[in-house]
This record gives structure tokens, sequence and C-alpha cells, in this order.
């Protein structure tokens, strides 16, 4: 029943949030504060990140990471790996000086047939390094995206998570946001379908608070419809956007 976006839920028609899928930015440290310079690994995925079940992701159409006004294209060093099961990208970055280090991925849409469209998840994950901490709460200016009014990292379990959702750079009124927790090592067990993925609201601002009960890095979804429709066997289908941000809360 959870191993694909394929529910028999989806077939009965009964819209359940609970098979949320997730592109995945995620690094292996929440902060960098070895003077000596350290590497993270960061992984890039598409997945359920609470079920732990993975989907197939293509090679992206862009990564890259920006920090002092300066951007690295870091697709060339992506090398294929896997995320639960399911083919998958990482790279190797090393932090040489302090900064804010925003990393941000352009997936290829994805084609979901069990929805009859295309996902395309803009997925973003801030790494502090060294002291710095400027620049965390201005736009990227992607296509659509979460812009944090939480300092999106040094924060406790318990501690709200509060962003803005934009679409072409303008708030998105009652933008809905699902909530999940990369439930990596499995050690969470969703008390029912309905705890799988949590569901908030934003405002007339596009602005949305979440809570996070435990401690570990969780991903936050704002999901709009494209205004653009992209060709499938000879057909024009609808494409879901996401705006995706990821980030630690510490135990
Ligand atoms: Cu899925």
């Amino acid at each position: 029943m959870r191993s694909s976006c394929l529910t028999g839920l989806a077939l009965l028609g009964v819209s359940f949030a609970a098979q949320a899928h997730f592109g995945i930015v995620v690094p292996s440290a929440d902060a960098v504060a070895d003077r000596s310079g350290k590497t993270v690994t960061v992984d890039v995925a598409f997945a359920h990140p609470m079920e732990r079940t993975g989907m197939t992701m293509e090679k992206p159409e862009a990564f890259s990471v920006t920090a002092g006004g300066k951007t690295t294209d870091l697709l060339p060093r992506l090398t294929p790996d896997t995320f639960y099961g399911k083919p998958s990208w990482k790279t190797a970055f090393e932090v040489r000086r302090p900064g804010v280090y925003r990393f941000v991925l352009t997936p290829k849409p994805y084609w979901e047939p069990a929805e009859d469209k295309f996902i395309i998840h803009y997925t973003q994950t801030v790494l502090p390094a060294y002291g710095d901490e400027d620049g965390w709460d201005e736009p990227l200016g992607l296509r659509t995206e979460i812009v944090p009014l939480t300092r999106p990292f040094g924060n406790w379990a318990g501690n709200s998570f509060s962003g803005r959702v934009l679409a072409n750079g303008k708030p998105v009124p009652h933008a809905e946001v699902e909530v999940e927790y990369l439930n990596r090592d499995g050690d969470r067990t969703p008390a029912s379908d309905y705890h799988v993925t949590q569901v908030v609201r934003a405002d007339e601002n596009g602005i949305f608070v979440y809570t996070a009960p435990w401690a570990g890095w969780w991903g936050f979804a704002a999901l709009t419809e494209a205004d653009f429709k992209i060709r499938h066997d000879g057909a024009d289908k609808d494409v879901e956007l996401g705006a995706v941000f990821w980030t630690y809360f510490a135990k």
C-alpha cells in the first residue's frame, strides 16, 4: 500500500496526503564548525521521506550552491547513488570559508502516471559554516520557493519554523504546505496513515508556521500548479510545482 505513488487509495478516488513525495537535498552535517576545512556529503534524491521509499531520480537539470553572492555549478560533480533503494545522486562538497551555503536543486520533470501529471520540486537547503549567518532570508529567485522567516539553522526540536511561499516572486496566499520527517533510520513509526505527512496552510500572505516535534531533518513542500503544461504521449499534462525546503532541528 505504501511502497509507491500508485496506491489503492488513489484508485478509490480518495485524496490522501500520506503518499507525499519530496525532492531531497540533505547534507551530512547541519552546520560546519571545524576551522581546518570540512567536506560534507550532500544527498540529492526524490522520495517519500517518512515512509522510506524512494523514487528514481534522473540526473537533475541543475544543482548549485550559492554563498556570498557567488553561485557554483555542482551538476558536474554529482555522482550516482541510491536513496531508499532507488537511484539518486550525491556530491562531496568542501567548505573552505565562512558562509551561508544555499544548495538548490532543479530536477527534470518527473512523470507520475498515478496522478496523470508531471512533478517538479525545486528543492533547497542551507548549510552555515564557520560562524557566518548572513543571507539566509533572501529569496533566490526560483520559479517557486520557500523563503525562511525563521533562521533555518541552529534550531531546537520544539522550535517553530516559519516561511513564506513564493511563486514567480510573489506570495502564494493559502498555499498548502506538506511537512515530513526524514525517517532515514526508520526510528519513527507513524501513528496512522494521517501522521505520515503533516499539512499546514499558509495565510493570505503566503506565510506558514510549523513546530517540529522531534529532532532531525524536516522537509517542507509548498505545492502549486504550474502555469504551463508539458507534452506527454501527445497530450498536454498538468505540472505540479513544489517549493521544497529542508532544515534541521537539534535535540
Ligand atoms: Cu511519490
